[in-house]
């Protein structure tokens, strides 16, 4: 337990109907003692733990009135921090909030680092690593299913699943080195086969979690989505329907947009990441061939593709050259302006394709029509079903970089103990590995992680959690 006793603004800067001022550690009730004065004139200290009490936040030196206001106390070990709490509920305005910040500095409190409230709770042990990430990650959350994904991992889906595989691993290990104990009870062949196949559980379970982590990627980081075609076949349209806002300049001119245009938004949840691009065309026009230069640069970094062709026209020499990007990223196919008299109809489109994709599957036309409105609400569905593997609401989702590492290092590590049971190797090798999992798997809940990491991990946090 730290000796120190830290205080921080807890709400963000700016005015606000309350700001709140938390205090924890050793001295925190001495503090509120010094600056608080309760209506029935009773000490802080001497409070009920979990209580809101009314009273006034004075300076000693001089009695003069800093603010009126509410404390909230918590008792040592029942606190986010399992040490003993107060936070002062005043006015939100920045000079309340900084006098009554100075006055817990002089009374004994140091200013707390960036999430120093939380690394506490860790320390203390009653949060591990990947709880205490979830509360960072439940902050920031942009989209209700980014939100629910961190208040799943916050009450301990994940760390309960890890908990799990750890005490299989355990047990395993325990097995294994009992026979390093006692090598008259050798492992016999038959021992090393129940042994297998319990890491091959093991390493089951791990390439389950592994699999959400795509998904969990997608749902923190989001999903980069290229629209691309020739120009006039109703990019831009396709992209203010999408938005329902008139983002980009719409005109029958082919080659109006010239720049690309990034706008963001929320897919079920899925920050999405459009991108409208200049129409792909050769031209003569400077301005115009950086504009296809950038729609290049755009197919490249985007994750999937959204390629529109004009039903009202035949299919030209320009379809053709952007059809054939297709093998290079995921990509779904919009036939626009199906309100026309047709020209290239789903057929005429999908026989093109077979002649053009290599991946045997077929490919994903979603017909549309911008003037009419149509086709929009299919595209937008078959959006996320073309890039997402699972259904996002189920319940323990790898969303964290760093516990993705982990675990593959820990699958690495099982696949190295499967193949040294099969080969008949000796226990220590064994052991080795299977003490390797179990240091892939304490990583992710904090039982292995060095303090650089911890460093890394807490200096991500605001300030005052
Ligand atoms: N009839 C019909 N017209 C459409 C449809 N979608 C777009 N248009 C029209 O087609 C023209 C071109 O639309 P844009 O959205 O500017 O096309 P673009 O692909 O962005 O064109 P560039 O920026 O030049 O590459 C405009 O006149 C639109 O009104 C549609 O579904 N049906
Ligand atoms: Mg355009």
């Amino acid at each position: 337990m730290d000796a120190d006793t830290i205080t921080a603004v807890a709400t963000p800067p700016g005015e606000g109907g309350i700001g709140i001022i938390r205090v924890s550690g050793p001295s925190a009730f001495q503090i509120a003692d010094h600056i608080f004065r309760t209506a029935s004139r009773l000490l802080p200290s001497g409070l009920k733990s979990h209580t809101l009490t009314y009273g006034r936040i004075l300076d000693p030196d001089n009695g003069q009135i800093v603010d009126q206001a509410l404390l909230g106390l918590m008792r040592a070990p029942h606190s986010y921090t399992t040490e003993n709490t107060v936070e002062f509920n005043c006015h939100g305005g920045n000079a309340v909030l900084q006098q009554v910040m100075l006055l817990t500095l002089k009374y004994g409190a140091r200013v707390a680092e960036p999430g120093e409230f939380t690394k506490r709770a860790f320390l203390n042990g009653r949060i591990d690593l990947a709880q205490a990430e979830a509360v960072a990650d439940l902050i920031r959350a942009k989209t209700d299913l980014a939100r629910q994904a961190a208040a799943n991992q916050l009450v301990g889906r994940l760390s309960e699943q890890i908990h799990h595989l750890n005490e299989q691993t355990a047990d395993l290990l325990a097995l294994v080195e009992a026979t390093i104990d006692f090598p008259e009870e050798e492992l016999d062949l038959l021992d090393l086969k129940t042994t297998s196949q319990k890491a091959e559980q093991i390493a089951e379970q791990l390439d389950y979690l592994l699999q959400t982590a795509g998904d969990g990627r997608l749902l923190k980081e989001g999903l980069k989505i290229a629209i691309l075609g020739k120009p006039n076949v109703g990019k831009s349209s396709l992209l203010n329907s999408l938005l329902a806002v008139d983002r980009a300049i719409v005109t029958d001119i082919p080659g109006t947009t010239r720049d690309t245009i990034e706008e963001t938004l929320n897919l079920n949840g899925i920050p999405v990441h459009l991108v409208d691009t200049a129409g792909i065309r050769q031209t003569d026009d400077p301005i115009e061939q950086i504009g296809v230069e950038k729609s290049h640069a755009t197919l490249t970094e985007a994750d999937l593709l959204i390629i529109v062709v004009d039903a009202s026209m035949p299919l030209d020499e320009s379809d053709q050259q952007i059809l054939e990007k297709v093998n290079l990223k995921p990509a779904l196919f919009v036939l626009n302006k199906v309100d026309l008299p047709i020209q290239t109809s789903s057929v005429d489109l999908l026989n093109h394709l077979t002649g053009v994709t290599q991946t045997g599957i077929a490919p994903t036309i979603v017909q549309t029509s911008m003037i009419q409105q149509t086709g929009i609400e299919d595209l937008k569905e078959r959006m996320l079903a073309q890039v997402l593997d699972a259904d996002l609401s189920q319940s323990v989702l790898i969303t964290n970089a760093r516990h993705e590492e982990a675990l593959r290092a820990a699958r690495t590590a099982i696949a190295h103990a499967i193949d040294s049971m099969k080969a008949v190797m000796s226990a220590e090798f064994i052991a080795l590995d299977l003490r390797a999992t179990l240091d892939g798997l304490g990583d992710i809940v904090g039982h292995t992680t060095n303090d650089d990491i911890l460093g890394r991990i807490f200096a991500q946090f605001c300030i005052g959690k």
